[in-house]
């Protein structure tokens, strides 16, 4: 059954978005009716992100946009069968270390969660999923973005995140594109995202007829970059690419500045962050451009309404997926709801048939469990913030085009 699109939640009036969302299912664990009324039973939906170290603010971010979601379908009142849905998440720090999301990913599990959102690092995402695989029970996960998550061929794996072959093409379309670089530099974390970027980057580039000058790879934990960039500067590349998180992003911005480099600084979803301007510092993160899977929030449909709730519930701004994590949670219940049910085993089915209007824009899944026609948007920092200077429809982030295209003028600041 086709879920109808839930237009009032679009509507940008605060609470009639949770309000408008009207859920049922059932539980697989249950407590005691109520005296009177429907009998209440709970549901636990895992959801798994790094909450400690220094992607915690990332992890966080999933965490409040999972919980908000929870709020509003309990708000809402969720009946089914005669039965009330109470929905608790059940909140795992996985370090962004993959061998701790095998252990948290098992501990959610034992704990007879009914899906999972979760993990933010394909790093943990990919070694939690096998153990959700065998336990039967869907993972959406609102930000890992490396191919290999879905190409695994489990049927309990799903994202609402355009993922890395599409994002890596994308950023060197517009690297050779509208920055019109000849030469460039790629730097990664030696994760399983920042490398995996990185390779799908340099792939496009090499494709779209430029040069990479320089393969450098850090850590997730590493700060001073001075080596690797003085190595870099050597090259002279118009562009340097970072496949990686912000913790690594903001000093390598502001060491390259330091150093005198000034080619421009591109990367992906990872680096998209107000607390990646804060770390290079304004000054330095001017002109940093990168790619991140969704649309403007100003174009999300429920956009607006969603990023004003967060802020005033959380005191402080969405820094990156939760509005991803917001829908991973609705989508799950959406599934139990057009299922009847909140066994995975019965409602595994109907997730991946999901036709659901999200915050974030229609969600649908493919044959892999990717998402259907994930945009991308590249920002650029201007003032402190990021602006969207590009929308680019999933369809279209294939292979890079040659330079051709006119640059845009960039400000003095930004040539690096
Ligand atoms: N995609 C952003 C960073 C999370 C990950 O895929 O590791």
């Amino acid at each position: 059954m086709k879920t109808p699109p839930l237009l009032p939640r679009f509507l940008g009036v605060g609470i009639a978005l949770s309000a408008a969302i009207m859920v049922t299912g059932c539980s697989r664990e249950s407590e005691k009716p109520a005296a009177a009324g429907p009998a209440e039973r709970v549901v636990k939906i895992g959801l798994a992100a790094p909450l400690t170290g220094s992607e915690a603010h990332v992890g966080e971010d999933i965490r409040n946009g999972g919980q908000l979601a929870v709020d509003d379908i309990n708000a809402a009142g969720v009946i089914v069968g005669g039965e009330r849905l109470k929905i608790e998440l059940v909140v795992e720090d996985d370090e962004a270390n993959p061998t701790k999301a095998a252990t948290v990913a098992q501990a959610l599990v034992d704990r007879k969660v009914a899906g999972i959102v979760g993990h933010f690092n394909s790093g943990a995402s990919i070694p939690a999923s096998r153990i959700y695989a065998e336990a039967g029970v869907p993972q959406i996960s609102p930000a890992s973005t490396n191919p290999k998550y879905t190409e695994q061929g489990f049927k309990t794996t799903f994202r609402v995140v355009a993922n890395d072959n599409q994002q890596g093409p994308t950023l060197a379309r517009f690297a050779l594109g509208k920055l019109e670089a000849k030469t460039v530099a790629v730097i990664d974390d030696s994760t399983a995202y920042g490398q995996g970027l990185a390779d799908t980057f340099s792939a496009a580039v090499i494709a779209g007829g430029a040069k990479v000058v320089a393969r450098e790879h850090t850590t997730d934990k590493d700060t001073d970059f001075k080596a690797i960039l003085t190595s870099i500067k050597g090259r002279k590349p118009d562009v340097i690419m970072f496949g990686g998180i912000d913790p690594q992003a903001g000093p390598m911005v502001k060491q390259m500045v330091q150093l005198g480099i000034r080619a421009r600084f591109l990367g992906g979803d990872g680096i998209q962050t107000p607390n990646f301007v804060k770390l290079a510092g304004e000054a330095d993160a001017e002109g940093v451009y990168a790619s991140m899977p969704g649309l403007p929030k100003a174009q999300m449909p429920g956009g607006q309404a969603f990023f004003d709730r967060f802020q005033t519930r959380f005191g402080k701004p969405v820094e990156l997926f939760a509005p991803m994590a917001y829908d991973a949670v609705q989508v799950l219940v959406d599934a139990m709801k057009r299922a009847g049910s909140v066994d995975p085993a019965q409602f595994l089915g109907e997730v991946s048939k999901t036709q659901y209007s999200g915050v974030i824009g229609p969600i649908a899944f493919d044959e892999k469990g990717d998402l259907k026609d994930g945009p991308l948007t590249i920002y650029v920092v201007r003032a402190g913030q990021w602006e969207p200077v590009e929308t680019i429809a999933r369809s279209t982030a294939a292979a890079p085009e040659p330079a051709a295209a006119a640059a845009p003028a960039a400000p003095a600041a930004a040539a690096r």
